[in-house]
């Protein structure tokens, strides 16, 4: 199987090691030269929390510039978009330019929206929403921390070139992708209702992200006192009333599933704590900017969010960084 991976932050990084070392042919897609250079005379390595760590050389795996996409060998069985939400645009755009006929890309973005921006630049690709609880960290140029397992749910392919993004039949690739996936150390499941999952890590990732960002406190450190967590309860509510009055189902053990996902990574720092650290753009408008865009399209009030929103964006970031 080969896979083109376009991304190499935490989560690509982790991705192109494991599966480069179980045997997958790997081209790892990235928009800077430097990165390029470093991952080839570097290559990839990936620590475990057993402490087992695994190294993957260069030409165990492949590194491209997306600048140079399409490839001048053929494309990969599957494209993984592994960019943060903030960079789909521009890699797909870039991938615009190539054939996107046979394209099967699969998505693992925070938020919503990614799908949509997608299907736009390349409406014959199929594409594959994915969600992940794997937790991966970096701790340099090309080292990532495997912080701690989870599950990848990968659902069935969507078009785009029917005006809007609707179910498409690939007969059945998938499970074979589910099962290398598996093989290679990340245990998938196919699933049947992926836009639940997706509003599920949707409303998790607005409730914690942007809290530990304006706290500068790990995951952990949200419950830790009766203030925090009454804050932690009010985004919630605000967020389910959302829901509720788009129509979008939900479950009550969200709330319980939710502090467990602080506990399980306590010591975690968030995806948008780590973009406010090294002063990289957020994610805030793909996850609470959302939320915001649905309770209008709904005709209620979302003020936690927006606060939040705009706490978020008045901090700094390096315009042009590498996020
Ligand atoms: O997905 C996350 C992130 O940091 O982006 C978790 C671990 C759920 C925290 O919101």
């Amino acid at each position: 199987m080969r896979i083109d991976i376009i991304g190499a932050g935490a989560l690509g990084l982790l991705y192109a090691g494991k599966l480069a070392a179980a045997g997958v042919k790997i081209r790892l897609w990235v928009r800077r030269p430097e990165s390029a250079d470093i991952l080839r005379r570097k290559g990839i390595t990936v620590k475990e929390q057993n402490g087992e760590s695994l190294h993957m050389k260069y030409p165990g795996f492949d590194v491209q510039l997306m600048k140079n996409w399409p490839p001048a060998v053929q494309t990969g069985d599957w494209v993984f978009l592994m960019t943060k939400q903030n960079g789909v645009r521009e890699a797909v755009e870039c991938m615009a330019k190539g054939a996107g006929k046979n394209l099967h890309i699969v998505s693992m973005q925070n938020g919503i929206g990614h799908t949509d921006t997608i299907a736009k630049y390349l409406p014959y690709a199929s594409i594959y929403p994915a969600v992940t609880t794997e937790g991966a960290r970096r701790s340099g140029e090309v080292v990532v921390e495997h912080a701690g397992k989870g599950v990848t749910e990968l659902g069935g392919a969507l078009r785009g070139d029917s005006g809007s993004v609707q179910p498409f039949s690939t007969a059945g690739r998938e499970k074979l992708l589910a099962d290398k996936l598996t093989e290679a150390g990340f245990e998938t499941r196919l699933s049947e209702n992926i836009e639940k999952s997706i509003y599920r890590k949707l409303l998790f990732n607005a409730v914690i992200n942007p809290l530990t960002a304006i706290w500068r406190v790990p995951n952990g450190e949200l419950l830790s006192s009766p203030e925090r967590m009454d804050m932690l309860r009010q985004l919630y509510d605000e967020s389910i009333r959302i829901f509720e009055s788009c129509g979008i189902g939900w479950q009550a053990e969200w709330w319980e599933e939710l502090l467990q996902v602080c506990r399980n990574t306590a010591f975690n720092c968030s995806s948008m704590l780590a973009d406010v650290m090294a002063g990289r753009r957020t994610e805030i408008e793909a996850i609470n900017g959302q939320f915001i865009r649905l309770a209008r399209e709904a005709g209620v009030d979302a003020p936690l969010h927006k606060a939040i929103r705009d706490i978020i964006n008045g901090m700094p970031y390096i315009q042009g960084g590498n996020g």
